[in-house]
């Protein structure tokens, strides 16, 4: 190898064996995260393994065959010899092959009936994908709430900077107690989403129809981050996923809070509202679930999401109006928020609908009270 200089050799020898070190090392941004669940260290474990029997059988082979083209090359009056077969050498590579092959399906299949195992869990959560975010539905304890996007829109259009957690932050995250089996139960409501958690190794189709399952066991308290992996309409990139881990203590804190707070809302149907009040927390509503589609001045995005401000149905007609929001509109992005949204919720997001812009004042001006909703939930019996 005399006509390569030492720098040349240098560079091929850093190449081979110090990039894919770097590269492939546990702390590389190049790498896959080695995520904080046994499972996820098996699964980083298993792809560095494979990864290493790829590259070094990727430098023997592609070793040999540069080694040949240049040292048997014509200039150097190179004869091709003449060889039909070999028997042993055939055996050979493809008793080898088999080798590599069975020694690799051994331990990727061990990592993958542990990584799909779906045995019930301590706890187990159904998972909903909608257009456009995740609903969480705890089965034991009978607490579901939704998980909104929280970045602001003025982050979004650049008008202030970004924060940290741009387009990775949740009104609303998902709380589970630490040094437990989880058990997800996942699916989605109008088209196919993915929920996806790269530190628990969690990725899981939400297929309509289909209830596909994973797990996780977090060892180690924090806020773990992820997002929606399936291209699932325009907002697909604003429907992270947000899981905060806690010990069990706080856990059951929780647990405790959130059941008396949908208590409380229920008690809100009873309560009587006026106009000012509904309007009030209808804005509130109506900023989290509408604006992606309607936009903030209801004004829509025509002719894919209607305007809101002059719609006959909002102004004038009652009926159709909670109709549309309890039913949702079969084959159109307008989905039913009848068990999105609590009573007080939906009658106050359709109170305000009515009144603000100028739909307040050019239509009739009627408000809707929870008990409204709860009348036509016990008429449809939902
Ligand atoms: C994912 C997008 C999306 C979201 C979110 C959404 N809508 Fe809609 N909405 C639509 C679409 C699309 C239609 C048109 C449906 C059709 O008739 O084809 C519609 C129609 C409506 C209509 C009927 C308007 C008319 O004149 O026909 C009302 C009222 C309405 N939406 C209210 C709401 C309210 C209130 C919210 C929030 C709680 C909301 N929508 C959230 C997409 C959305
Ligand atoms: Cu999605």
């Amino acid at each position: 190898m005399k006509s390569i200089s030492r720098v040349t050799r240098k560079f091929i020898y850093a190449l081979l064996f110090l990039a894919p070190t770097s590269v492939f090392s546990e702390a590389s941004d190049y790498n896959m995260p080695v995520g904080v669940t046994e499972v996820s260290k098996e699964i980083f474990d298993l792809h560095m393994l494979i990864m290493w029997i790829c590259v070094w059988i990727g430098v023997v082979v592609f070793g040999i065959m540069f080694y040949s083209l240049f040292k048997y090359r014509k200039s150097t009056g190179a004869k091709a010899s003449k060889i039909d077969d070999h028997f042993w050498l055939e055996i050979t590579w493809t008793v080898a092959a088999t080798l590599i092959l069975v020694g690799m399906a051994i331990p990727s299949t061990t990592v993958m009936i542990k990584a799909y195992d779906d045995r019930e869990g301590d706890i187990n959560i159904m998972v909903t994908g909608y257009q456009w975010k995740w609903q969480y539905k705890y089965l034991e304890d009978d607490i579901s709430f939704f998980s909104n996007l929280s970045t602001s829109q003025e982050q979004i259009d650049n008008d202030i900077p970004k924060g940290e957690f741009y387009l990775s932050e949740v009104d609303e995250p998902l709380v589970i107690p630490i040094n437990k089996r989880i058990r997800f139960l996942i699916t989605g409501n109008d088209v196919i989403h993915s929920w996806w958690v790269p530190d628990f190794a969690v990725k899981q189709d939400a297929v309509p129809g289909f209830i596909n399952t994973a797990w996780t066991n977090v060892p180690k308290p924090g806020i773990y981050r992820g997002a929606c992996t399936e291209l699932c309409g325009i907002k697909h990139a604003f429907m992270p996923v947000v899981v905060r881990a806690v010990e069990q203590e706080e856990y059951d804190a929780w647990v405790v809070e959130k059941i008396a707070l949908a208590e409380a809302e229920r008690l809100l149907n009873e309560k009587v509202w006026t106009k000012a009040e509904l309007v009030e927390r209808g804005e509130g509503v109506y900023l989290k679930n509408c604006v992606a589609c309607h936009q903030t001045n209801g004004q829509g995005l025509p002719p894919v999401f209607p305007a809101l401000v002059g719609s006959e149905i909002v102004m004038r007609d009652k009926t159709r109006n909670i109709e549309i929001l309890m039913e949702g509109v079969r084959g159109a992005a307008m989905q039913s928020f009848a068990n999105q949204l609590s009573e007080v919720d939906m009658a106050s997001v359709i109170t305000y609908t009515r009144q603000s812009w100028s739909n307040g004042k050019n239509g009739d001006g009627e408000i809707i009270i929870p008990q409204e909703i709860v009348d036509y939930k016990n008429k449809v019996d939902l």
